[in-house]
């Protein structure tokens, strides 16, 4: 049986519903064996990279930066959004049975989604050399301070240490999802993203987390009064259409693109609407530590700008 023929049988006898719950109790996270349809994929992707050049055009000038450095308020919000551009095309996600199958069974049929955008992996030839020398050693290389206003509708990395996707949601429960898929065959090069195992099961964490490498592909995670445990690091690659979703204390990272193109892919929240109780209560169940936090990291000076140099991913 081919994996796509698998899956649909999966989702007619409530096989991908039991998986997706055992997946997120067990590890956080659920990877799709079936792809969404690659063609319209990178139709998408065309159109994507018709919009702008992703080279260093993307940046500002060392000069212009530094004569007003702003750091907050740089990632697309309502309004500078490139996928509003694009709503019409992302049926292919947002549609696909697999996908709704698997969110329904996680957050209710009445799931909403919190926000949906293009994030890209930008290489190094086309990260000017000053800003390079600016970022290097950060653990959230997220360059929207350093991008031209007119590109901010993409939020553009270079980078970003394990987190949790809880960290941009400040006293809200883990009762969302992230839907990350893939537009374009992502390697070990093309920064993809990489997954501990498990994390989930000490709740919600203050950033930069305590992890310490104990394998090739494992870290011993702590989590201060809620304790430890021992994860496995997996490597996020595929193929175009490729999808994956996760848990809202799942650590996740990328590194520095290495390869001589950008990486694209699209990301969305998704989050519980009213429905009362859905399967993500019988996950949260499992945890050990906070559902939500009143505050997310501690690695950020008052203006926004990085004040702790330190990363974690960067040693995988
Ligand atoms: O795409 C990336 O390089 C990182 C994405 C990510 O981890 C995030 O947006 O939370």
């Amino acid at each position: 049986m081919d994996i796509m023929t698998e899956s649909r049988t999966e989702e007619a006898d409530g096989r991908l519903a039991r998986a997706v719950v055992s997946d997120f109790i067990r590890n956080g996270a659920h990877l799709f064996d079936e792809r969404v349809d690659p063609q319209a994929a990178a139709e998408l992707l065309a159109e994507i990279r018709a919009t702008r050049r992703f080279d260093d055009s993307l940046f500002l000038s060392q000069a212009e930066f530094d004569a007003d450095p702003q750091y907050t308020g740089v990632n697309p919000k309502p309004g500078r959004n490139l996928l509003e551009r694009f709503e019409h095309r992302l049926g292919f996600v947002e549609q696909a049975p697999h996908l709704v199958e698997a969110i329904t069974t996680l957050l209710g049929p009445d799931y909403r989604i919190l926000d949906k955008k293009v994030v890209c992996g930008v290489p190094a030839r086309s990260v000017p050399p000053w800003l390079q020398a600016r970022i290097l050693g950060n653990p959230v290389n997220n360059l929207g301070a350093y991008v031209r206003p007119e590109h901010r509708d993409v939020t553009y990395f270079y980078g970003i240490d394990f987190h949790q996707d809880l960290i941009d949601y400040k006293a809200r429960e883990a009762d969302f999802l992230t839907l990350y898929v893939y537009l374009h065959p992502v390697g070990r090069a093309d920064a993809p993203l990489f997954l501990l195992e498990g994390s989930h099961r000490l709740g919600g964490s203050v950033f930069p987390h305590e992890l310490t490498r104990t394998g090739p592909d494992a870290w011993l995670y702590r989590n201060g009064p809620y304790g430890e445990v021992a994860v496995r690091q997996r490597m996020l690659t595929g193929d175009a259409g490729f999808a994956a979703i996760w848990h809202a204390c799942t650590l996740h990272g990328t590194q520095p693109d290495a390869a001589d193109h950008e990486r694209i892919s699209l990301r969305y929240l998704v989050a519980r609407g009213a429905a009362k109780t859905s399967a993500i209560d019988t996950v949260n169940a499992t945890l050990a530590g906070p559902l939500s936090l009143t505050d997310t990291r501690k690695d950020l000076g008052a203006d926004g700008s990085a004040a702790i140099r330190r990363n974690t991913v960067n040693q995988v």
